[in-house]
């Protein structure tokens, strides 16, 4: 009986050894863990601001030339546009401007009958922004926008959805 008592006591202090070794080992695991950590939060900041933040921001900024080319291109709204059956209303329809040579855009009515210059759904902001709906031109009247991205820029004029156009933008280089 006593030896059952000594031996049930026995184990239970061996088993609060066991316990008590897992917990130093966890402890013992939590100094590093902890550094481990710290140096990867320092690390992920030093980068964030030496290294990501300086890309982001070169990535924004737009280059001079693109902000002030020397020339422009001009489309014209021509007489009759509203007219279904007339193959021309944007002229030229689907020209290529380069950024830098003549990335902006100006287009002239001379049309009697209001129109727009109205960015397709899906546009980049900007120009969505910018050729909006209720630009309505006027005879005389000019929409000028300045392209400083390359890409393809489709439009159209709101009330006569018949008449549409593209500005293919290419950047210095040809691409
Ligand atoms: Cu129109």
């Amino acid at each position: 009986m006593l030896d059952f008592k000594k031996a049930y006591i026995m184990n239970g202090v061996r088993s609060n050894l066991m316990k008590q070794r897992g917990r130093n080992s966890a402890l013992s695991l939590a100094g590093p863990l902890t550094l481990v950590l710290i140096v990867a939060v320092g690390a992920t900041i030093v980068f964030y601001q030496f290294v990501y933040l300086p890309l982001a921001g070169a990535g924004e900024q737009i280059p001079e030339e693109f902000l002030s080319p020397p020339g422009s291109l001009q489309v014209l709204i021509v007489e009759g546009s509203i007219n279904i059956d007339q193959q021309e209303n944007f002229v030229p329809q689907e020209p290529t401007v380069t950024l830098g040579v003549d990335n902006s855009v100006v287009w002239l009515s001379q049309d009697s009958v209001l129109h727009t210059v109205t960015a397709d759904p899906g546009s980049p902001e900007d120009f969505a922004d910018a050729a909006s709906r209720s630009n309505f031109l006027d005879i005389d009247d000019t929409f000028t926008f300045l392209f400083t991205s390359p890409g393809e820029y489709k439009y159209h004029c709101e009330p006569h959805p018949w008449m549409r156009g593209t500005i293919i933008v290419v950047g210095p280089a040809g691409e």
